[in-house]
């Protein structure tokens, strides 16, 4: 590109500053139509030079956007799985029906690109595992959100980052399983929300099927409330209540156990 702009200055300066050459020959503007004529080697040269130098230019910015792209790809893969891995997993060897209780339970340190999640299958794998500090129960890891409290929206967003969603729960075991890991005298937000017009809806998509519910008793009872916690009332137990999505309170995420 630099040589093409050079060259073009050149002739420029010289045809403006030389009138010496206007007036010593005045056949001098004809040479070049000549010139073209008897020499069509010189402009055909000089147009497959310019050619050869664009395809090279064209083939420098190919070859650097397939390299950047590839670069740019593999990063975003790797923050991806970084995103959804966790460098310490608890697993557990499942499988062996003979193994006298408890079950065998080892540490796996495991490189990131090591955990091809997209490829495992459960059935085929007997390790089941959960990040560090997540509580295993069925097929999925839980985790207490272990800040002060922050709106509904921030919790989700918190689950989101680690490649986890707000709990969903679908039975009465889980509920069981849940409430025991939780503080009776704190809220927790759950992926349950209001769609509009009373529709709940959970967070992953899954049905929500009234006769696995466990509202508290006379809860829903706001059309404002559009989210809602699991919390401990005294006397009474665990249960949901629909509370304002602004409200701060801790919340319980989940993620489906990795098969290894
Ligand atoms: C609070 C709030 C509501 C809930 C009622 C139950 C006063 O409001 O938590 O969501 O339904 O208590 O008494
Ligand atoms: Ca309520």
């Amino acid at each position: 590109m630099a040589s093409e702009i050079t060259y073009a200055e050149v002739r420029i300066t010289n045809e403006s500053n030389s009138l010496d050459t206007y007036s010593k020959s005045p056949a001098a503007p004809r040479e070049k139509p000549i010139r073209d004529v008897s020499k069509p080697g010189s402009p055909s040269l000089l147009f497959t030079s310019l050619m050869v130098l664009l395809l090279l230019l064209a083939i420098t910015f190919l070859v650097a956007f397939i390299i950047y792209f590839q670069k740019y790809s593999q990063l975003l893969g790797k923050k991806a799985i970084k995103d959804i891995t966790h460098n310490e997993l608890y697993c557990t060897k499942n499988g062996s029906l003979m193994e006298a209780p408890p079950v065998e339970q080892r540490v796996l340190t495991l490189v990131i690109i090591e955990v091809e999640l997209g490829f495992l299958l459960p059935e085929d794998k007997d390790w089941s595992c959960c990040p560090k500090d997540w509580k295993p129960f069925g097929s999925h890891c839980y985790f207490i959100s272990n800040d002060s409290g922050a709106s509904w929206s921030e919790n989700k967003e918190k689950c989101s980052h680690m490649g986890a969603h707000l709990v969903v729960i679908h039975s009465q075991a889980e509920q069981d399983f849940i409430t025991g890991i939780l503080n009776t005298s704190t809220d927790y937000f759950i992926g349950l929300l209001d769609a509009g017009q009373r529709q709940w809806q959970w967070i992953d998509q899954t049905p929500y099927n009234k006769s696995a519910t466990f509202w508290h008793r006379d809860e829903p009872n706001q059309q404002f409330e559009k989210c809602v916690i699991i919390n401990h009332r005294k006397k009474i137990g665990w249960g949901w209540n629909d509370i304002p999505c602004k409200d701060k309170h801790k919340s319980v995420c989940q993620v489906k156990k990795i098969y290894l």
